[in-house]
């Protein structure tokens, strides 16, 4: 079955772990696909558009957002960090994005949220979209801040948008904690199809996670978007659970979702 929905779609942090997993796999998404980081990163292949610009930089992001019909947006600061860098490449980055949207008519875009705007739930929870933020980071406030400013654009101007609260993207789980946030490459390619083929997208909040064992999220306020995870970390659990140490279950950090990012950061 043919997944092509778009003529030019617009791959933002390219050069990212994610960014090159994904550039192979989402031209079978589009006619051409625009690939843009701020950092060099090859040579355009066929069907392709290479851009560099940085997000922080509002005429670079108006420029790359030309002729795009819809936009997988990774760019970003993607750990915790000082709040600066967050400011420019998260804040300030979402936020040009969406105006250079709204000024050039680009109407759907897929955000790459992540589990770290609700970081602070505890484990033995299970959280739906419905659950306020609860960030763990200044990472994950910037996220929050992104999800809100994208439904501000919803609200007003009919963008859409999923906000995906990807949990750990990698080509395996690391650690124990990532057997329930794992999300495979595989897995999140097909969220991001189901969100640029589903007929109305809306403002959507899914969490990105691949069909793992056990689960702290209920993606059922997304059943409208037709994602439906093939993959499992299932299959590493012996191997994570042989490498890897029991947890100090009295530290936060194997108490929060968030893991490590509850006690990260710039903060002495
Ligand atoms: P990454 O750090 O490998 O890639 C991010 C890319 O964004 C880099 O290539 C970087 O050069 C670019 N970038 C950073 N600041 C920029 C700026 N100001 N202007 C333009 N480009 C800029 O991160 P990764 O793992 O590929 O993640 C991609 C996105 O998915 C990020 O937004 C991250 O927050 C989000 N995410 C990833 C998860 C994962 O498990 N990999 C989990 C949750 C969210
Ligand atoms: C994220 O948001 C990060 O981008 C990624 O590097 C991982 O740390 C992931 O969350 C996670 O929670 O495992």
């Amino acid at each position: 079955m043919s997944i092509l929905s778009h003529n030019r779609l617009l791959l933002t942090g390219a050069a990212g772990g994610l960014g090159q997993a994904l550039r192979p796999r989402l031209k079978a998404n589009c006619k051409i696909l625009r690939s843009a980081d701020r950092v060099a990163f090859g040579l355009a292949g066929e069907q392709e558009e290479l851009m560099l610009a940085d997000l922080a930089d509002a005429s670079a992001v108006m420029a790359m957002m030309q002729g795009v019909d819809a936009v997988v947006h990774l760019g970003g600061v993607s750990t915790e960090a000082a709040f600066e860098p967050i400011l420019q490449g998260n804040i300030l980055g979402v936020y040009n994005l969406y105006e250079a949207a709204r000024k050039q008519g680009v109407k759907r875009i897929v955000f790459a949220s992540s589990n770290h705007v609700t970081g602070f739930y505890k484990q033995s929870e299970t959280i739906n979209a419905s659950h306020a933020p609860r960030p763990d980071s200044l990472y994950g406030v910037s996220k929050a801040f992104g999800e809100d400013l994208s439904r501000f654009y919803y609200d007003r101007y009919g963008i859409e948008t999923a906000c995906v609260r990807i949990g750990s993207s990698f080509p395996e789980p690391k650690d124990r904690r990532m057997l329930a946030t794992w999300l495979s490459f595989d897995d999140l390619h097909r969220l991001i199809t189901a969100c640029l083929t589903t007929p109305v997208l809306g403002h959507s909040i899914i969490f990105g996670m691949s069909d793992n064992a056990v689960t702290w999220w209920d993606n059922s306020q997304a059943n409208h978007i037709g994602y439906k995870a093939q993959d499992s970390s299932d299959v590493f659990k012996d191997a994570v659970y042989a490498r890897t140490q029991a947890p100090d279950l009295t530290s936060p950090v194997a108490q929060f979702q968030g893991g490590g990012f509850v006690t990260a950061g710039p903060f002495e």
